[in-house]
């Protein structure tokens, strides 16, 4: 496979370049590929360097997938031209997400609505990413009438103008391009992307609206309110769901632990739950903190973590790769 990552210099394309690696994703050619301003930087990939080219550069060499972590404003204007060229889009911003005619996909929930005929594919926001993967078989078992999460995220979420605020300012230096319109370190912001209409932010949104769309199921109604905190190992997420039916929490444990890719960390006796610490440079989803919500019927409450560079961003992308590869649709 002859692979493009489009925004290699970024944080999110160097470590799909490591996941890639890793993974031993089936890469007989790597092309790394930016905005004019980084064409001719070097980017190692497998302990060698390779020079970054622009995007015409890039289509004219014919990769067979394109992993793009660029933004959503050059996804929208250059991922069609790779599309018309026959080049598969795996796509990272919010350009598609919500595009009725593209798929959004989380591997281990929906990967089966992909076809050979998807040539731009979305993978969904981070922080959504790991809530679904923990919903899915829980609705299919039990039945999800409401989901309320609150998110505690990562800095490095926000790219790498953000984590250099927060180590600035802890280190005392002084910040001239700010990521937040506040100080992070010793601080929380209730506040990730723009202010809606409606009181909530782009992010809660995309909580909202990309789980009904992953899921397939518009009945399950999405509560969020998402929060950054200073910390770089991963999104920590508390959900609250209030199922149709009754449950039991061995079995919800069961259903957990069964997930591809989901690892259970409850043991609150000897401390342990999941922690960005404990998520930092992994592929897994950490859960733990699983427990009846007792103030209400039918409702658990559960504690989830990710590295959102990883299986939020990164790694999801890579699956998806992996799938249309297994599929023989690239
Ligand atoms: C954040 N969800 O953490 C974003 C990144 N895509 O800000």
């Amino acid at each position: 496979m002859k692979v493009a990552v489009v925004g290699a210099t970024g944080l999110v394309g160097s470590e799909i370049l490591k996941v890639l690696d890793e993974r031993n994703f089936r890469v007989t050619e790597i092309i790394p590929v930016a905005s004019e301003r980084s064409v001719g930087k070097k980017v190692s990939f497998k302990g060698k360097e390779f020079t970054v080219v622009g995007f015409e550069e890039a289509i004219k060499m014919k990769p067979n997938v394109a992993i793009f972590s660029a933004g959503g404003g050059t996804s929208l204007e250059v991922a069609p031209k790779f599309a018309e060229a026959g080049i598969t889009v795996i796509d990272n911003s919010s350009a598609w997400r919500m595009d009725p005619t593209k798929k959004l996909v989380v591997p281990e929930v929906n990967a089966d609505v992909l076809t050979s005929e998807d040539k731009i594919i979305a993978n969904p926001n981070c922080s959504t990413i790991q809530m679904v993967v923990l919903l899915k078989p829980l609705h299919e078992k039990y039945k999800i009438k409401r989901v309320v999460v609150s998110t505690y995220q990562s800095v490095t979420g926000s790219g790498k103008k953000a984590v250099d605020q927060l180590f600035d300012e802890r280190d005392g230096k002084a910040v001239t391009d700010p990521a937040y319109p506040h100080k992070i370190d010793l601080n929380v912001i209730p506040h990730i992307d723009v202010f809606q209409e409606n009181g909530y932010t782009k992010e809660e949104m995309k909580m909202i609206k990309e789980t009904n769309k992953i899921i397939g199921d518009d009945s399950i109604r999405v509560t969020a309110t998402t929060v950054r905190i200073p910390t770089v190992g991963g999104h920590s997420e508390s959900i609250n769901i209030e199922f149709e039916n009754d449950y039991d929490l061995q079995t919800v444990r069961e259903l957990l632990a069964a997930i591809p890719g989901v690892l259970v960390q409850d043991d609150p006796a000897n401390n342990v739950y999941p922690m960005p610490l404990n998520a930092h440079g992994k592929d897994e989803v950490l859960v733990g903190r699983i427990r009846r919500d007792e103030s209400q019927d039918n409702t658990l409450n559960l504690w989830c973590v990710a590295d959102n560079l990883r299986k939020g961003a990164a790694t999801n992308a890579v699956q998806i790769a992996e799938y249309l590869l297994g599929k023989e649709m690239i």
